[in-house]
């Protein structure tokens, strides 16, 4: 039997990544597409909290709503699926023409079992707990335990199954796998089981991936040793999950990681053991080649960090997405920090209105100015989200986000980029009891560029300055034209220029962020 209605859903094409030349775009509906995200609560996966999440969303502008469905919800009795989450989110989300990136709170949330159903969390025997030394075991599954990967791969296959059956318009347009895998406090499975296999020698895909010498863990990896060693353990589960699942739905899917720093490994070692920190990514990527992206929740105040964090994942071999950032004011100018490394999304966490706060990670309420914080951003860019993706993914970009010295810069090609924070939009020499701008001291502020050609740029921004000056000190430049405007169809559509004072200080962003495709020239 075909449906009259078969032949354009057998057309909607499947939601993609595409990588050319180290940069990436996600395909969705056959065009590059930019996710504007943002994700609800940890419990707010019932149909009874659907009525708190959309106007929240309404009021961001965000176009893709991340939610998760709990393994406690969708399997509550053995062998016995429920769909009823799943389908009013899809049905409300289609209502509100948001896309949905649905997150699997299966074996592992928070490091934790917690999402396991109550079947799971009874029978400690069949499905066995991570172990510390000395025999305690944890609130973690296993990630040797066989029925456990059994149990939740069926789980999954079930979840992508019904996606493939419920969701030919793929309103589901991305899926994570589990949930900040990592243990706390332990740093590896020490079971019997687990001692057996870390005193043989490491696997020669997990060593020539992170290019160590031949070995056992301890002799390969040293000090990293069970942090490899978990590392690989969870990646083989969750390898056998993600690959399962996509033979039913080839969804992207992606795993997040509990972050902590740039620079150092220690704290990701001591509180997400075995999570996917960027220091054990070859053995993530080797081992879980179904997993298409590792994806950082960025929640620290330093911008030295979470920019640090977002070059760690922004790689030739790793698109760049944020699917969980703080949703407290100082967050949002790292929009425009990702959007210059080419993300492909981003994501403020705990967007709706359920009346709970994750301070001091995110805002202390989800108030007007909270909410004001990225809507503006989202205002701006969901009109040409597709028209972004595909700028990003094919031409240099760079972002920049207020810096603690209040300064930044980079060099596109022929012309260096100067980005100053806190001024005035006009530039007097000494003058009596002149104020700087009411957010000069405030967290807030960024851009993003794009380069289209050699003398031509797009620029976006908010509470910042950009100026270009030519690399080359000899030349002389100037202005051909500075055009305000956006996106209409692919087709960039000019609402004004910009000449006089407006380009006479620099390009000068305020409380409102605006797009400008500017083209210099020199002499
Ligand atoms: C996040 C969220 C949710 C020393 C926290 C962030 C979400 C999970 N975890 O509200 O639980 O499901 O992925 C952990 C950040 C810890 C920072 C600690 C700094």
């Amino acid at each position: 039997f075909v449906s009259s209605a078969t032949p354009s859903l057998a057309k909607s094409e499947l939601p993609r990544i595409q990588t050319d030349k180290g940069r990436h775009a996600f395909f969705v509906d056959g065009k590059p597409f930019l996710m504007l995200g943002a994700q609800i609560h940890n419990s707010s996966n019932y149909p009874a909290v659907l009525p708190k999440i959309w106007p929240v969303m309404r009021a961001l502008n965000a176009n893709v709503v991340e939610a998760p469905v709990a393994w406690e919800q969708f399997e509550p009795v053995e062998g016995r699926f429920d769909y009823e989450w799943v389908d009013a989110l899809l049905r409300d989300a289609r209502r509100n023409d948001m896309r949905v990136v649905l997150l699997w709170f299966g074996s592992w949330k928070n490091g934790e079992s917690t999402y396991a159903p109550e079947w799971v969390k009874a029978d400690t025997r069949r499905f066995p707990r991570l172990q510390r030394q000395g025999g305690r075991p944890t609130l973690t599954l296993s990630p040797f335990g066989e029925a456990t990967l059994a149990a939740d791969q069926k789980a999954f296959v079930a979840l992508m199954r019904y996606l493939r059956q419920a969701d030919p318009q793929h309103t589901v347009i991305m899926v994570q796998v589990e949930n900040e895998i990592g243990t706390h406090g332990v740093a590896r499975d020490y079971s019997t089981a687990a001692e057996r296999l870390f005193a043989q020698p490491v696997p020669e895909l997990v060593q020539r991936a992170a290019g160590k010498q031949a070995g056992t863990w301890s002799e390969a990896f040293g000090a990293e040793a069970d942090q490899a060693f978990a590392a690989w353990s969870y990646a083989r589960f969750v390898e056998k999950v993600a690959s399962a699942g996509k033979a039913e739905k080839a969804l992207p899917l992606y795993i997040n990681a509990a972050v902590f720093d740039a620079d150092s490994t220690a704290m990701a070692a001591q509180i997400a053991s075995g999570g996917p920190n960027w220091n054990v990514l070859p053995i993530w990527k080797a081992v879980a080649p179904s997993v298409d992206m590792i994806a950082p929740d960025l929640y620290l105040p330093i911008d030295s960090t979470y920019t640090g964090l977002l070059d760690r994942y922004a790689r030739p071999d790793n698109p760049l997405f944020v699917p969980e950032t703080s949703n407290a004011t100082w967050a949002a100018r790292f929009f425009w920090a990702a959007l210059g490394r080419g993300a492909i999304g981003w994501a403020p966490f705990g967007m709706d209105a359920t009346n709970y706060s994750n301070y001091p990670l995110g805002a202390r309420t989800l108030d007007a100015d909270t909410i004001e914080a990225f809507a503006p951003l989202y205002r701006l860019f969901r009109p040409i989200a597709s028209d972004w993706a595909r700028i990003a993914s094919q031409n240099p970009t760079w972002g920049t986000a207020k810096t603690s010295s209040g300064t930044d810069s980079t060099v596109l090609g022929e012309w260096k980029i100067d980005v100053a924070y806190g001024q005035n939009n006009f530039d007097v020499p000494e003058w009596p009891d002149m104020k700087p701008p009411p957010w000069a001291k405030e967290p807030v502020g960024g851009g993003v560029v794009a380069q289209l050609g050699p003398n031509e740029f797009v620029i976006a921004g908010q509470y910042s300055r950009f100026r270009f000056t030519p690399v080359n000190a000899a030349a002389n430049a100037q202005i051909m034209s500075a055009e305000e405007g956006t996106f209409v169809g692919g087709q960039w559509q000019m609402e004004r220029r910009w000449n006089g004072d407006q380009t006479a200080h620099g390009f000068n962003f305020n409380e409102q962020p605006v797009l400008l495709r500017v083209r210099f020239s020199t002499f």
